[in-house]
């Protein structure tokens, strides 16, 4: 089935969930590139209007939907507690679902498909790409602070959604694979993509050997951690509510702060095909470092320090490496707008790897500054 035709579902979605007053609007919303994502306008009794998002959740990527949807619960009930133990707005700092007709946390349709609603987040943004170092930094400490308001959560309870979902060698074997394979005849023309992963597959070991020798903890992350997976407030600019918990499990902190870096350290998109725009901002890399540190630094580990600037540049070849697999398989993963999308993407990432490599040394530079001043608070 296509994509097309399994939207073509969402009113009958949209009819089994207990949502108030008459649907006014329903339209395709945000850029993620896994699920199918609408925003739902109601008008109430009172004549209120009420926002909603509704979404496809793509169940050929996550397959326990039950599982994953218990995450998302879990979690969401957790978060709101401790909001409202830290005085905050549980409405408005983390996602608040809506159920079924029928009480049940997920819809699934006619052709097995299923489908979940949350309230929208009224007064905020969601920004591709950071529009101030300050916002940057006041995302770094919206991950930072979902790290720590569930470091008491009982991570054996979370079901692993995707497995191995971060372990960089096994993305490494799969996008072997990819090559070796080659079902679309497209790797004689990405030799130098190809060459560059290659050359660093021993890269691809470092932070899952650190995490199997017990030199990194397993913790509860997002692993998802770009940009657009957190909303700003649009009055006060903070970054509020972390969204996207579909990947939440145990994973490494040190992958969450890595995957900001990748996405927003970046003075380019993620998939901009002009290569000349692309480069990896030292200065949005310091604004991220300082947030992420000064709000859950203390509770990371010496080895989780030192490995961050090593993370970030990790994290951006892993994803990399995904896309550049994702072209060779014939684009069955990520959603693309054009031919050449996961390759275009794939490219970025590898420019900003080896900018990376060449800052290694400033980077660390700046963890220890940060990391120093978090110590003597
Ligand atoms: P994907 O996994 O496909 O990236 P997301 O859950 O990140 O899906 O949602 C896609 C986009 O929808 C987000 O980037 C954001 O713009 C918007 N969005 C999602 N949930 C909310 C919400 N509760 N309130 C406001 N906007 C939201
Ligand atoms: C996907 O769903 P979205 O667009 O937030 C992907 C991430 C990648 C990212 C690259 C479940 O995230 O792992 O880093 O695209 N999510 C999944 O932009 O694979
Ligand atoms: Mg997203």
């Amino acid at each position: 089935m296509t994509r097309g035709e399994a939207c073509a579902k969402e009113d009958e979605a949209i009819a089994g969930f207990d949502i108030n007053g008459k649907l006014l609007e329903k339209a395709p919303y945000g850029n993620g590139h896994i699920n199918d994502t609408f925003l739902l306008v109601y008008r109430e009794d009172g004549n209120q209007v009420k926002r909603y998002i509704l979404q496809r959740m793509n169940n050929e990527i996550f397959r326990d939907t039950k599982g994953l949807m218990e995450n998302i619960t879990g979690i969401t009930s957790y978060l709101r507690k401790q909001i409202m133990k830290n005085g905050g707005d549980p409405e408005r700092e983390t996602l608040n679902f809506i159920r079924t007709l029928d009480g049940k946390s997920y819809y699934t349709d006619s052709t097995q498909k299923a489908w979940r609603v949350c309230r929208f987040v009224e007064h905020t943004i969601c920004q591709d790409s950071a529009a101030s170092p300050e916002d940057f930094y006041q995302s770094a400490v919206a991950f930072g602070r979902f790290q720590r308001l569930l470091s008491d959560y009982p991570a054996s309870t979370l079901h692993e959604s995707i497995v191995n979902f971060h372990n960089t060698a096994a993305r490494f074997i799969d996008f072997q694979r990819a090559v070796q394979s080659d079902v679309c005849g497209r790797a004689e023309n990405v030799q130098p993509e190809i060459a560059f992963a290659m050359q660093r597959e021993k890269d691809a070991h470092l932070l899952v050997d650190m995490q199997q020798n017990g030199q990194l903890p397993l913790r509860v992350t997002h692993n998802d951690t770009k940009l657009n997976n957190v909303l700003f407030d649009d009055r006060t600019r903070k970054a509020i509510c972390v969204i996207d918990l579909d990947t939440v499990m145990p994973g490494l902190a040190v992958n969450d702060f890595g995957d900001s870096i990748r996405f927003g350290a970046s003075t380019a998109k993620e998939d901009e095909q002009d290569l000349s725009k692309v480069s990896f901002d030292i200065n949005l890399f310091e604004s991220y470092t300082k947030g992420f540190l000064e709000s859950c630094g203390e509770s990371l580990t010496e080895n989780e320090i030192s490995m961050l600037p090593e993370a970030a540049k990790l994290m951006t070849f892993e994803c990399g490496i995904r896309f550049l697999a994702d072209y060779l398989a014939g684009d069955c993963y990520f959603k693309i707008n054009r031919e050449t999308h996961n390759l275009d993407r794939c490219r970025t990432q590898f420019k900003l790897v080896a900018e990376m490599e060449q800052r290694m040394e400033q980077m660390h530079g700046i963890v220890r500054r940060y990391a120093g001043c978090q110590r003597d608070k």
